[in-house]
């Protein structure tokens, strides 16, 4: 059983209650968690008060750094035993699972590097006056973690959070707790003081929001849905907490008749089966010029019968989705999209050896699916990727800035003066020419535009995110 990591310890929830810990490869309980509640949250943020005020809100940045590049080398050694912790409680397989655990430890790599180097600046102001800005951190920060990503999202807050000086509540997802309570073990043997990382599991309503509301928590992240992101932004709006939201897209990949196709197909289909479709970014649309709609539509669907689904442990192209309400819910996309006759061009296997119980769904490809219908405008976290023509460059842009969302955007095109003008105009807090996701580098601001959030994770602009600016005039005698 697991309990919460409170100051560096274990704590058993107030709540006396656990939740089960649910695999999703064969649907089977196999471990629990706490079921926190508000009580458990305030001891994790006055645990959390105390060490910012009296440890590491004073430690030098420079020996922030040598902690986190510590817990870098932690994670990295202990990838294959996160990766499977991720791969059992998740569903990952075991490729994508490791891969998360290494991205986990660049982001900490990479803040390690930068707790030093954020300055603040002088500015030229009247005679007699020296007047400088300083980088101070908010203080207590919550993060309200989802289940898709859960080391590479805690990685990218949690990492630039602690970097910047704040101390960190975190509430990871109740379908993905286990790896990120291991982490925080992992961050204590690093040398962490106690106070500065605290997990507190739990449900959405009960804990997430008690962090939400709490009056001590001076910085809140979320990445989730565009509901519980509002929730959130008005809770925090009556505080005035500064908040970062993430909340997901309908990410267009648009092909040129000019693209290298042999380049862009086998990015176009790993857009939208990463993770089994469950990725904030995923490109779930593909609009494709009218001239190379029919042969492009030919090489996708080739691909999309090659995939297979199975048991994360197989680690085959696409394991299951995370919970049976998340399969549910393609499900009922998918039963939409036959009584609105939009055609199945082409699906992937799910192997024999996925138990009935697991939560499997085969990625799905659907042709001609008109652009107002809710399969092209709604996110729907899953593998499933809709195809539609266009006709030019005014169409195509028409057709990507015409949802809610604006994530994410790919360009497929060798013409360089077509690529800026994309670029320019596509709504979109990321455009990727002739790539998508650039390899997730860290280095990378990522977020969103419209009902895609806003605020930016990654990079220094998330460093400058977890700090509030002091401007300081001095006048001399
Ligand atoms: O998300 P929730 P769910 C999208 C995706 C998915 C849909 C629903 O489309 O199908 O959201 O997923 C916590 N106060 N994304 O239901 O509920 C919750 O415990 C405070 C996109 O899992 O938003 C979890 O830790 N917190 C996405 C986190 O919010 C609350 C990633 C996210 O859960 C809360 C995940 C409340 N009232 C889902 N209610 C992305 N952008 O990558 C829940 N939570």
């Amino acid at each position: 059983m697991q309990l919460h990591f409170i100051a560096n310890g274990g704590v058993a929830s107030t709540s006396g209650r656990t939740i089960a810990v649910i695999d999703p490869s064969d649907g089977q309980p196999f471990d629990e968690i706490q079921r926190g509640t508000p009580e458990d949250i305030d001891a994790a943020v006055q645990a959390a008060r105390q060490c910012f005020d009296s440890v590491w809100g004073r430690t030098a940045p420079a020996e922030r750094g040598r902690v986190l590049m510590r817990l870098s080398m932690l994670v990295t050694q202990h990838a294959d035993e996160l990766a499977t912790l991720e791969q059992r409680d998740c569903g990952k397989p075991t490729r994508q699972a490791r891969a998360d655990a290494l991205a986990l430890a660049r982001y900490f790599e990479f803040y390690a590097g930068a707790c030093d180097k954020l300055h603040g600046e002088t500015i030229p102001y009247q005679e007699g006056f020296s007047v400088l800005t300083w980088r101070e951190p908010h203080g207590v920060t919550g993060h309200i973690v989802p289940w898709n990503y859960p080391m590479q999202i805690f990685g990218r807050c949690v990492g630039a959070a602690l970097a910047a000086g704040n101390v960190c509540v975190v509430k990871p997802s109740e379908d993905a707790c286990l790896s990120l309570l291991r982490v925080a073990r992992l961050a204590a043997e690093a040398g962490l003081p106690a106070g500065a990382l605290n997990v507190v599991t739990g449900y959405g309503h009960e804990v997430g929001e008690a962090l939400a509301r709490h009056p001590d928590v001076q910085h809140l992240s979320f990445t989730g849905s565009p509901r519980v992101g509002t929730l959130i932004a008005q809770a925090a709006a009556e505080r005035h907490c500064p908040v970062t939201l993430e909340l997901g897209g309908k990410s267009p990949q648009i092909v040129f008749a000019d693209a290298d196709l042999d380049a862009a197909v086998p990015s176009l289909v790993n857009a939208i089966v990463q993770n089994a479709g469950q990725t904030c970014s995923a490109g779930s649309r593909v609009l494709i010029e009218q001239p190379i709609y029919e042969p492009l539509l030919e090489r996708l669907a080739q691909a999309f019968e090659a995939l297979r689904v199975g048991p994360a442990a197989m680690d085959l192209d696409l394991g299951p989705l995370i919970r049976q309400s998340q399969q549910q819910r393609v499900w009922d996309f998918l039963s939409d999209a036959q009584v609105a006759g939009i055609p199945v061009l082409a699906q992937g296997t799910v192997v024999d050896e996925a138990p009935e119980t697991g939560f499997y769904q085969a990625p799905t490809l659907l042709r001609d699916v008109p652009p107002q219908h809710r399969l092209a405008q709604e996110e729907i976290f899953g593998p499933v990727l809709a195809a539609m023509p266009f006709d030019g460059e005014e169409q195509a842009m028409q057709l990507a800035n015409g949802t809610r969302y604006g994530l994410v955007a790919g360009v497929w095109t060798r013409d360089g003066a077509r690529q800026l003008r994309m670029a320019r105009r596509l709504a979109s807090g990321q455009v990727f020419v002739n790539n998508y996701g650039a390899g997730g580098g860290v280095e990378l601001p990522f977020g969103g535009v419209k009902s895609s959030g806003h605020g930016r994770e990654k990079g220094f602009e998330a460093l400058y995110g977890f700090t509030t600016l002091k401007t300081v005039a001095i006048r001399h005698g």
